[in-house]
């Protein structure tokens, strides 16, 4: 496969761009190699500036859910943008949206727009302080909440790719109000909750992990930790930048019937547009500004043409509920057959898979936490992705990222993905 101008514009890019990218996963640091320089998009695939063609499995990392280019979100946009891109004051359609998504995601009484899912992870968090009045937090290992400087401790997505420890910038007097603990290990959080009693204003967690690879809730953790927040005055923050409206129409929180008292959205509420949002109890969020004293705020926040794209987008979720059966039903034959043909080869792995998220992990025992997840083999993952890359199949460039799927991918796809797994060796 021909590859050379994604080749000089990496070269290029790197005079201008530190490492080459606008975001690091995207470098290929970890697989190695060249990234691929993408020129458009449309449904299943992505094609590239060399005019290769790919089965896209990243999906703008969750968004692209009904794939790319969808029409009626490229049309939406049309229309608005002829209106203008951008106010900063308020309009009908924020209102519409925040109706919207309240029909469809329980226990959000109030909802507000930002740009990103850091920002909305970022105001979660601070939200959380201000209604407790405590500084301290709980993440997980290997769970990845954007790159607010609270979040960069033992985090997944890039910090794992890149192996990095602790990030210079982040001040000690930050880091140490983030506690950590492993996932799917309630004891670890008890032991916290007791070690700092009384000081810790929330627990953020994605409900399904997807930042070290994809790894599920075990039965019985999340109500776990719903139940230590109700007994101890903490807020639990479900992060479904990932899981929102991908998983169901109501995210995780529907999913697994657990209420969260804050949810953070990412890209899918605008369409693959940059947006971001973070809702939940009234009680809670009646604390945000210019309602209640804890400062947020955006130009960019409720930008019309994100919110159409959302809104579009969003809408078609909700009228169409059955694309969430065909996702898990694709989905399950996408990794049936690639872990039918690893078997075959004798090569050890473990699918994780949970509706229209999966990852594979190359080892032979359960991947449950982000220690599970560092012990597989990472150069075999990485031999995979390029041997994919080459048949045309582009996967997330790391082990520590999971893969999304898309309604526009179909038994062809899936049966040409299957095919160049066959070819691997
Ligand atoms: N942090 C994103 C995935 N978890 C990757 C962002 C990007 O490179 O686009």
């Amino acid at each position: 496969m021909n590859r050379s101008r994604s080749e000089s514009l990496f070269e290029r890019a790197q005079q201008h761009i530190p490492g080459g990218v606008n975001s690091p996963v995207r470098a290929f640091k970890s697989v190695g190699g060249t990234p691929v320089f993408i020129k458009r998009a449309k449904g299943a695939y992505l094609y590239d500036e060399d005019s290769n063609r790919y089965i896209d499995y990243i999906n703008s990392w969750g968004p692209m859910v009904l794939g790319h280019a969808y029409e009626p979100v490229v049309e939406a946009i049309r229309q608005h943008a002829a209106d203008s891109t951008s106010f900063g004051a308020p309009t009908e359609l924020e209102i519409e949206m925040a109706e919207l998504i309240k029909s469809m995601v329980p226990n959000v009484d109030l909802i507000r727009m930002v740009s990103s899912g850091t920002e909305a992870c970022m105001s979660a968090l601070r939200l959380a302080r201000g209604y407790t009045g405590r500084n301290k937090f709980i993440k997980f290992e290997g769970c990845y909440h954007g790159h607010a400087d609270s979040f960069l401790v033992k985090a997944g997505s890039g910090m794992a790719t890149l192996n990095i420890q602790s990030v210079p910038g982040v001040s000690t007097g930050v880091s140490q109000d983030t506690l950590t603990a492993p996932y799917n290990n309630l004891s670890a959080v008890k032991e916290l909750i007791a070690q700092y009693p009384d000081q810790i204003a929330a627990i953020i967690i994605e409900p399904v992990a997807g930042n070290m690879g994809c790894i599920l809730p075990q039965a019985g953790y999340l109500e776990g930790l719903r139940s230590l927040c109700d007994q101890h005055g903490i807020v639990l923050i479900f992060d479904e930048v990932m899981t929102g409206f991908r998983l169901a129409p109501g995210g995780a929180q529907e999913l697994y019937n657990i209420k969260a008292d804050l949810v953070t959205f990412g890209k899918i509420i605008g369409g693959g547009l940059p947006v971001g949002a973070f809702g939940g109890r009234k009680e809670i969020m009646q604390h945000v500004a210019p309602l209640g004293n804890v400062y947020q705020a955006g130009t960019l926040s409720g930008n019309p043409i994100a919110m159409i794209a959302g809104y579009t987008l969003l809408q078609e979720l909700r009228n169409n509920p059955s694309v969430y059966q065909k996702l898990e039903q694709t989905t399950g034959q996408l990794a049936g057959g690639i872990s039918r043909e690893l078997n075959k080869r004798g090569i050890d792995h473990t699918v994780n898979i949970l509706g229209s998220m999966m990852s594979v992990h190359f080892g032979k025992h359960a991947v449950v936490d982000f220690e599970s997840a560092k012990q597989c083999d990472i150069g075999l993952f990485n031999r995979f992705f390029h041997h994919l890359l080459q048949q045309g199949v582009y996967l997330p460039p790391s082990a520590y990222e999971s893969w999304f799927v898309s309604s526009a991918i179909t038994d062809v796809e899936v049966a040409a993905t299957i095919e160049a797994v066959k070819k691997f060796n």
